[in-house]
């Protein structure tokens, strides 16, 4: 958390430098802190010295579509996923795992400030040609959603679900 509050703080002060702007990036940062706090919708960050289950997603554009594949991940309630992302595009991806209604939200943020990079357990950008893990326990049942909110991205098509139950 306090790194992206951190990477938010510069981006904000880079946009200012940019555009001599700064009254409105301060409710921006202060709406992300009191959006997802500690506490994650799609469950807790995982342990590493407990059973993971692997589960590849690749990321690729073509045809003017931006994908992951796959899509769709099914899992059972408490169960630990390391998700091994690679983007094999030609432009940086986001993986967010989160609920839709927070993804939404996020996204609207990145519409304001498209250029945010992000470093958590459960949000990381990803350069083309290069791969993260991230390991997740699904302590919760629902459906959750894993999106790329770079500007046009998830309309491009870049957004699945995880079904948990
Ligand atoms: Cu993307």
């Amino acid at each position: 958390m306090l790194r992206t509050l951190r990477v938010l703080a510069a981006a904000a002060f880079s946009v200012a430098l940019t555009f001599g702007y700064m009254p409105s990036m301060l409710p921006h940062a202060m709406a992300h802190e009191g959006a997802d706090d500690d506490d994650y919708a799609a469950g807790e960050p995982g342990d590493a010295t407990k059973p993971f289950r692997v589960v590849e997603i690749t990321m690729r554009e073509s045809d003017g579509a931006m994908t992951y594949s796959p899509d769709s991940v099914d899992v059972k309630q408490g169960e630990q996923i390391k998700f091994i992302v690679k983007n094999t595009g030609a432009l940086k991806h986001e993986f967010f795992l989160d609920s839709e209604q927070h993804n939404a939200h996020h996204k609207l943020e990145m519409q304001k400030n498209p250029e945010m990079e992000h470093d958590d357990p459960n949000a990381q950008s990803i350069e083309p040609g290069k791969q993260v893990e991230i390991l997740w326990k699904f302590s919760k049942a629902g459906t959750f959603e894993f999106a790329c909110l770079i500007p046009g991205h998830y309309e491009a098509g870049m957004h699945g679900k995880v079904v948990v139950k």
